[in-house]
């Protein structure tokens, strides 16, 4: 979305947090702390200040104006926004083309009129405000003529291309949709290739639009003090860029070993089912026999990996259908997962204003994601939903960018985002964590005499690594591929294999068919690409959101394994859910972590906790197996 224009504070005021960019939070490493004695100081000097340099009450009028200027601007695009994502044509892009131009020299110039109070010393408030500024927006626009109108209308073309993809399948046209349900069920590899490749035709025309766009965030980024685009995204963590790829690598290191095993069993099931030829025991996974369009969640091939011999666990999707859920109703439940906690139901305008089932007459963005326009209760999603288990996940995960985004309305423009982008991704689907067995006869999905007995744990937990634990080098690679494209290690004609080269690297995963065409852009059939989402949010998002779930359970002094453990009706843990949310971005993230989990640190811990039964399984099952896929 063109929201990506404004600078991430600026967004957090559009509400826009559906995919939240990243967060312009400063390295409060470097800032002062705020005490009485400094704020004296700085008045004292500022008050004598004659060398025309700035003075605190100008800095304070700065951000004053700043924070009025994003306010005036984002309410208008927001809605800009809304209706082009609702409504695709040549004109509303056209209108949201220009609004994401007022808005990325919107932020430039705030960020470079910021750079004016560099070396007045100011209190760590304003000092991180005025930092955020200076991060500009994760997609900045150079100062120069025309950059920023050029920058809006090739984003908002590339997020349009996307939306409106479709491709030719037996001799009749069909959408994402469609395809992703092909892609899902059927056990026919030619088909799933044809489908597969088929999506990817979309993305070619996108190739030299991309290129360009980079071009240009990189003169912005540099204009802003940094190296390229991607040094500005990594530099958005309240820590050093280096540090923070370091971070990401230390997490990643923790939890490979699960995917290993998870990857290794996965391979042999698809090895067993297709034979050598179309999948080698030995060779990386071919990436459409996973059940997804993009390898990145593998919870729909479930049944070929299901454990022998143990329980059946529970089928969300089968549940779902016997008992009539339609769109609305499965949004209903998930909110009130969320007053079960404690917090306000969602406003009547929720229910008259979101978008919740794709509609037929006109070309919508289906991505899922939720808004706010107001930046206080007008919060809505956007989602064409399908009656399955993957979107009642989903569902929940909308709704908790939403309850993030009411609880810290009463926060400064600034710090109305994520502690960082990652807690912004984990709230709902934390809260979805909870959707256990007991859970679900709760609300009445399930009947009591169906819960499954504890021989079904292993179902239940590898129904849940299929897809949590499939995506986590998923969500680590898309943005491995930016940076390198971003720092020009991936030139525009390296940009196909560059992919691929990560897939293989990080997933195990290979294309199907022996080569890709030489005009391929396979980053651009997938939403974060050409929506330009940055996405290492979901990879932090992964390990987050067991860490939370974890310190939830705690603190609801559950003894059992943490899978089993669910914090409905919990209005403790509600209540402490609430206080690290409405904190939204005023402090550094590991703050509002420790808020909550009592640690400063992410952890991958709590997601290994959550699968140790599991890792044991498919070790056992593994053991006479050769894992791996280097060469
Ligand atoms: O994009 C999303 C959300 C909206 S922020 C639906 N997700 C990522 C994806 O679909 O690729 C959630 C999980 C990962
Ligand atoms: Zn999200």
């Amino acid at each position: 979305m063109r929201k990506v224009l404004l600078t991430a504070a600026s967004l957090a005021a559009l509400g826009l947090a559906s995919c939240q960019p990243a967060s312009t939070e400063p390295n409060t490493a470097e800032a002062e702390k705020p005490t009485k004695a400094v704020e004296a100081l700085t008045a004292a000097a500022n008050a004598g200040q004659e060398n025309g340099a700035p003075t605190l009450q100008e800095a304070k009028e700065f951000l004053e104006q700043a924070e009025k200027d994003i306010i005036e601007l984002s309410g208008f695009a927001a809605k800009v926004y809304w209706i082009q994502a609702n409504f695709i044509t040549q004109d509303t892009n056209a209108l949201a083309a220009m609004a994401g131009a007022q808005g990325a020299k919107l932020s430039t110039r705030l960020a470079n009129e910021a750079k004016r109070f560099n070396e007045l010393s100011l209190p760590a408030d304003m000092r991180r405000k005025m930092d955020g500024l200076k991060r500009g927006s994760n997609f900045p626009a150079p100062e120069k003529d025309g950059a920023a109108e050029k920058l809006a209308k090739i984003m908002t073309g590339l997020e349009a291309t996307y939306g409106t993809g479709k491709f030719e399948h037996n001799g009749e046209i069909i959408n994402l949709g469609q395809a992703s349900d092909i892609i899902a069920t059927s056990r026919n590899p030619e088909e799933l290739q044809s489908v597969w490749e088929g999506w990817r035709t979309i993305s070619p025309p996108m190739r030299n639009d991309y290129a360009k766009m980079v071009d240009i965030v990189n003169e912005g980024s540099r204009e802003l003090g940094y190296a390229d685009a991607g040094a500005l995204w990594r530099g958005g963590y309240d820590m050093d860029g280096e540090a923070f790829v370091k971070e990401a690598d230390r997490l990643w290191g923790q939890v490979k070993p699960l995917y290993d095993q998870l990857h290794c069993n996965t391979r042999a099931a698809l090895n067993e089912k297709y034979g050598d030829d179309i999948q080698p025991a030995d060779a990386p996974i071919r990436a459409d026999l996973l059940g997804n369009m993009w390898g990145q969640s593998w919870g729909n091939i479930y049944d070929m990996v299901a454990p022998k011999g143990g329980g059946e666990g529970v089928d969300i999707t089968a549940l779902l259908k016997e008992n009539d859920y339609d769109q609305k109703k499965m949004v209903e439940v998930a909110e009130t997962f969320f007053t079960s906690l404690g917090f306000e139901a969602l406003p009547e305008t929720f229910w008259e204003r979101s978008l919740i089932t794709k509609p037929e007459d006109r070309e919508v963005v289906c991505h899922a994601s939720a808004w706010n326009l107001d930046d206080l209760e007008d919060i809505r999603i956007k989602m064409c939903t399908k009656i399955n288990g993957e979107d009642f996940v989903t569902v929940h995960h909308e709704l908790g960018h939403n309850f993030y985004q009411r609880a810290y309305k009463d926060q400064p423009v600034f710090y109305k985002t994520g502690a960082n982008d990652g807690f912004h991704e984990a709230i709902g689907d934390m809260i979805a964590l909870s959707i256990t067995p007991e859970y679900l006869v709760k609300i009445g999905l399930l009947d009591e005499k169906d819960i499954p007995g504890a021989d079904a744990d292993l179902a239940l937990l590898m129904r849940q690594a299929m897809d949590k634990v499939a995506f986590l080098p998923f969500g680590l690679m898309v943005d491995q591929w930016r940076w390198k494209v971003f720092s020009g290690e991936y030139s525009e004609s390296e940009y196909n294999s560059g992919w691929w080269e990560l897939r293989e690297k990080y997933q195990g995963l290979r294309h199907p068919g022996e080569t890709r065409p030489g005009d391929a852009f396979d980053p651009g059939a997938k939403f974060h690409i050409p929506g330009n989402t940055p996405y290492m949010r979901y990879f932090l998002a992964h390990i987050l959101q067991f860490q939370f779930h974890k310190a939830a359970c705690d603190m609801a002094g559950f003894e059992g394994p943490l899978h089993q453990c669910s914090i409905y009706d919990n209005k403790e843990v509600g209540r402490r859910f609430n206080a690290m949310m409405e904190m939204g971005a005023s402090k550094p993230w590991p703050d509002a972590l420790e808020a909550f989990t009592g640690t400063r640190d992410m952890d991958g811990s709590a997601i290994l906790e959550y699968f140790a039964p599991l890792m044991t399984y498919l070790e056992e099952q593994n053991k006479d197996r050769s894992c791996g896929w280097s060469k």
